[in-house]
């Protein structure tokens, strides 16, 4: 252990701790911009300079380790003087002022910058705003990049290349010139982005947000010619409370449907019933390929950030990815086709909208692949985010709404499918359907603990009939590319892009609540936990749309609409 003080307070802490880690545990806050705690630790930013007795120059406590007898002072007025000169160094290309841009900025609101400017006690800036000439970045389907807004800290090319292994975003140049980019700036959409959005959750300014498509839904809901229906997705219910100051993980279904039903929207779904008819779909085509030999073993494919990832790196195994589209895919499918005819509608004047937490679900619905009714599956999706700002531009009072049910006939849906929204979820689902389908016995205990919580990969077996069902679980794109490692020791895999699953897509609510996942996790196991079925083939309007309409899972009609192929 060693022993130190700061700001005068002794402390013991373990050697190789961070002065900032040090100081966090005597509860000081050092401002930072680069650092963030997943990441590796590059101390580039500066921001966090502390002093240290008997030293001349300052160091950065994000990269400086603790020593025996250290002396530190975290709030002298030199620290404080020259942090705020770095900070002006770093604002001198950013458009600073905020009465002019902030309004208009992705992250108003909950901008990092502001945050440290207020901290450090900044209040004029010297330097003349020097307007950056590169363009913004709209190649992509899904993010934009508006490089005015980058502080170059660094956060979004670690996140792409540290956590998600795709490594698509790079800093270029150098001194003031230095900017982030991607190979030859092609721009996001012409280099193998995944479109996690992974990295605008890492940025502290609004400098990297999602392609926003709230006009075009405004539009559609204005249009007395279009039947405009909406589902929504598993993790997004307990999240988007937290932009309206409610607590993390309360599951706000009710009053989001209210919402959008006042908003205009002719019928509010929920996603979870095609993640329901997903398990059927998939669950059979499991059970088919342990009884057939393979291709084993078989890859999960709801994460449109993980197809992506595979398509650029495991061609070789996009025979083992499910043929299931996604769940927000089927349900876009089913309002092309089987909803139109129910309800007597042109499928020609169906608005299909989606409600993500995922910035990748947009670059998904506008893939070629998903047009096998003769319109696009789904045509606008919103993040989370997206559905906050929109509540809040129609002046709905979201925290004091009452809670109204979701439309059928999709609107009836089971535990299994609500817990797709974190990682693990979709192998428990397909267990509790495979297991019960191919022992026929009841599951006793449909809680299947061991594929549940964040670590990055685990592993499970499940006896099903005298044979050792081996299954597999990564979420974040670094954690699946370890476990392809080892794919052939297992029957079934599943992979979700952004680590600890859906619940932490790329378009979910911003936060700087370190339990917020955890929060969000439970919020979705509590609900399964409420729910009358908690196994997808139990759910009786799932039965009622085989009978009425795709017969049986597989069937030609379901492969018609609710499967796919992907391409190298
Ligand atoms: Fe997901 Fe899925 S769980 S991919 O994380 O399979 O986005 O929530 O909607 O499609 O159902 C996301 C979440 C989501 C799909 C489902």
């Amino acid at each position: 252990m060693i022993k130190l003080k700061i700001n005068n307070e002794e402390i013991e802490v373990e050697e190789g701790t961070t002065i900032l880690k040090a100081a966090e545990e005597l509860g000081y806050k050092i401002p930072t911009l680069c650092y963030q705690e997943d990441l590796s630790i590059t101390g580039s930013c500066r921001i966090c300079v502390v002093e240290i007795k008997g030293q001349q120059k300052l160091v950065p406590s994000c990269a400086t380790a603790v020593e025996e007898g250290m002396e530190i002072i975290t709030n002298s007025e030199e620290v404080k003087q020259v942090r705020r000169d770095i900070f002006e160094l770093i604002i001198a290309n950013h458009p600073f002022d905020c009465k002019l841009n902030c309004l208009t900025c992705a992250r108003h609101g909950d901008c990092e910058l502001q945050e440290v400017a207020q901290v450090i006690g900044v209040e004029e800036i010297e330097y003349e705003f020097i307007e950056k000439e590169w363009d913004t970045d709209t190649t992509s389907p899904s993010v934009m990049r508006e490089n005015t807004k980058c502080i170059t800290c660094g956060r979004c090319v670690k996140t792409c290349e540290e956590i998600q292994h795709a490594g698509v975003l790079t800093l270029t140049n150098r001194g003031p010139a230095t900017e982030v980019s991607t190979f030859m700036d092609k721009g996001m959409g012409n280099v193998d982005c995944t479109n996690c959005g992974q990295c605008l959750t890492a940025c502290p300014t609004g400098a990297i947000h999602e392609v926003y498509r709230i006009n075009e839904v405004i539009s559609a809901l204005h249009d007395p010619d279009k039947h405009v229906v909406v589902q929504t997705a598993p993790a997004v219910r307990v999240a988007l409370g937290e932009e309206f100051d409610m607590e993390s993980g309360i599951n706000t279904e009710g009053k989001m449907v209210t919402a959008m039903k006042k908003m205009g929207f002719d019928k509010v779904f929920d996603t979870n019933f095609t993640a329901d008819l997903t398990i059927m779909e998939e669950g059979f085509e499991f059970i088919d390929r342990l009884k057939n030999d393979g291709p084993l073993p078989l890859i999960t494919s709801c994460s449109p950030g993980w197809i992506k990832f595979a398509e650029h790196n495991y061609s070789d195994l996009l025979d083992n990815i499910s043929s299931c589209k996604s769940p927000q895919q089927m349900f876009g499918a089913l309002t092309k086709s089987f909803y139109p005819e129910k309800v007597d509608v042109d499928p020609a004047d169906v608005v299909s909208v989606s409600i993500m937490p995922c910035t990748a679900k947009k670059f998904e619905a506008e893939r070629e692949e998903m047009t096998d009714t003769g319109y696009q599956d789904v045509d606008h999706v919103l993040t989370t985010r997206e559905l906050a700002e929109m509540i809040k531009e129609y002046g709905l009072n979201f925290v004091n709404l009452k809670e109204e049910e979701y439309d059928d006939p999709f609107g009836i849906s089971t535990g299994a499918a609500v817990i797709f929204g974190a990682t693990g979820g979709v192998m428990e689902a397909a267990l509790r359907t495979a297991y019960e389908v191919l022992t026929e016995e009841e599951l006793g205990n449909v809680d299947l603990e061991m594929v549940r919580g964040f670590e990055g990969i685990k592993e499970a077996e499940v006896d099903i009939n005298g044979q050792t069902v081996k299954v597999a679980v990564a979420s974040g794109l670094e954690n699946a590319h370890q476990l392809l490692k080892h794919k052939d020791d297992y029957h079934f895999i599943e992979i979700m892009a952004c680590p600890g699953g859906c619940l932490n897509g790329g378009g979910q609510p911003i936060s700087n609540d370190s339990d917020v996942l955890e929060k969000r996790r439970e919020g979705l196991y509590n609900t399964d936990k409420e729910r009358e079925f908690r196994k997808s083939h139990e759910n009786p309007a799932i039965q009622k749309l085989y009978d009425d309409y795709l017969e049986e899972p597989l069937s030609e009609v379901s492969h018609k609409y609710l499967h796919t192929h992907y391409h190298k």
